[in-house]
């Protein structure tokens, strides 16, 4: 698609003022609607309903996180993007535009401190004006930010009564926040653990952590819940307190059936089996959410499906699979990204990794599980292969975009926003050296 923009003068080209018309401009052409044809025929063939796919592909959203639309560092270095947020209103500016071209996310989740409201009541307006919610409150032990004692040795499992103390009021202090802006979750992601072998005790850190979260889980509203993620390293490189969903796990049943497993697509060693763990979690009643991003070694953070998208297909199909057989309600399980751009411009990623799980989710509704079923009860491995590879090498993106559209997003959202140059207005209104509160 090599449109020509229909840019008047009364239409700013500034971020906030994207309208339908500029959006509609890059409507669906004749490619698009011949490739829609030819898969809904297929589609039916295969005795799939067209129009409820697309219903659910356009239903399906993902919270994007605040932290998530500036530049992300690495321990060597950050490189500004320009035009970064350089407050909250301005986050959410740019998540409303994100919702406007993708009409894939219509939540954000914020993060205390680094987005403590000013004035709650117009953070509040402000996100409605953009068709925004708030998800899930992040607590951050992880580093110090001025506070009176230092989370150097760990936070909710630290030695030191105060310093937990301290931790657990932080985290009291980010519910608070959420129940004015009516968030209705509390994401703790703790970095506690030891970086030598005698360093910690693990039993003690262990059982510290545990009742700083109970005190935490008895402050929470009872409409709310806590998900609590899990890391095996990183940034304690010898042992973490919550390395992996079995410990989050058997924490969270001793909190409360609010306190569930959240999974970070790139909190795992090299090669473990998310989708088994999602399909066990699912089977458990014990998935809170998740955290979307992709990696090739660690938590490298990239973009969602750029590097394992087989894996995401996968995980799709065990979440439609435990949501279809009862085990547990998709719409009980929290989405979200939570990615780090150190080479893109973080707008860009996000387009892009919403457009990697819309098609995801879109290839796993594909897959016919009654025949799977019977391929696995009969013993036949090469049949199931090949219905996962079906849904899998079918090409979705015209009934993605076809959802897209009738939601009133663009057909191709990274188009629009290169067309609208929208990063060089951003950058002339905020700065290139502007620089968003974060990582
Ligand atoms: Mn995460």
């Amino acid at each position: 698609m090599n449109k020509v923009l229909p840019m008047t003068k009364t239409e700013n080209p500034q971020l906030m003022n994207i309208t339908k018309s500029q959006i509609q401009a890059f409507e669906g052409d004749e490619f698009h609607k011949r490739s829609l044809e030819l898969l809904s025929e297929k589609l039916v063939k295969s005795g799939l309903n067209v129009s409820n796919l697309i219903a659910k592909i356009a239903a399906f959203q993902i919270a994007v996180p605040s932290w998530a639309l500036g530049a992300g560092g690495t321990r060597f270095g950050r490189f500004s993007i320009g035009g970064e947020p350089r407050n909250l209103e301005e986050k959410l500016e740019d998540i409303g535009l994100l919702a406007q071209l993708t009409k894939k996310t219509e939540a954000v989740s914020l993060h205390i401190p680094w987005d403590i409201p000013e004035d709650y009541m117009q953070i509040k307006a402000k996100a409605e004006s953009l068709g925004l919610k708030f998800d899930a409150m992040n607590s951050n032990t992880f580093q110090d930010y001025g506070q009176k004692e230092s989370y150097k040795m760990g936070s909710l499992g630290n030695a030191s009564k105060s310093i937990r103390d301290q931790a657990i009021a932080h985290n009291v202090e980010v519910i608070r926040i959420g129940e004015k802006i009516g968030s209705k979750a509390l994401t703790v992601w703790l970095a506690d653990g030891s970086n030598f072998p005698g360093q910690a005790h693990f039993r003690n850190s262990l059982q510290w952590t545990i009742d700083s979260l109970k005190k935490i889980y008895r402050e929470m509203p009872s409409d709310w819940k806590l998900l609590l993620e899990y890391k095996p390293y990183e940034p304690n490189f010898y042992h973490t307190i919550i390395p992996d969903w079995g410990t989050s796990s058997l924490i969270c049943r001793q909190l409360g059936d609010r306190a569930k497993v959240l999974v970070d697509l790139g909190h795992h060693l090299p090669n473990t089996n998310i989708e088994q763990i999602v399909a066990t979690l699912m089977h458990q009643n014990q998935l809170a959410g998740f955290h979307f991003n992709d990696s090739k070694y660690g938590d490298d953070d990239l973009t969602t499906g750029s590097i394992k998208p087989y894996q995401l297909f996968l995980i799709f199909c065990e979440l439609i699979s435990g949501d279809t057989d009862g085990a547990q309600a998709r719409d009980s399980i929290s989405w979200m990204i939570d990615a780090s751009h150190n080479v893109k411009d973080p707008l860009e990623d996000l387009i892009q990794a919403l457009e990697a799980i819309a098609i995801a989710y879109a290839k796993a509704l594909l897959v016919d599980r009654s025949k799977l079923e019977e391929a696995q009860n009969s013993g036949d491995v090469a049949g199931a292969q090949e219905i996962l590879q079906a849904a899998f090498q079918t090409d979705v993106r015209s009934l993605v975009a076809e959802a897209r559209m009738q939601s009133g997003g663009a057909a191709d959202p990274l188009e629009v926003y290169r067309s609208l140059k929208v990063r060089e207005n951003l950058i002339k209104e905020r700065g290139t050296g502007s620089k968003a509160t974060g990582m």
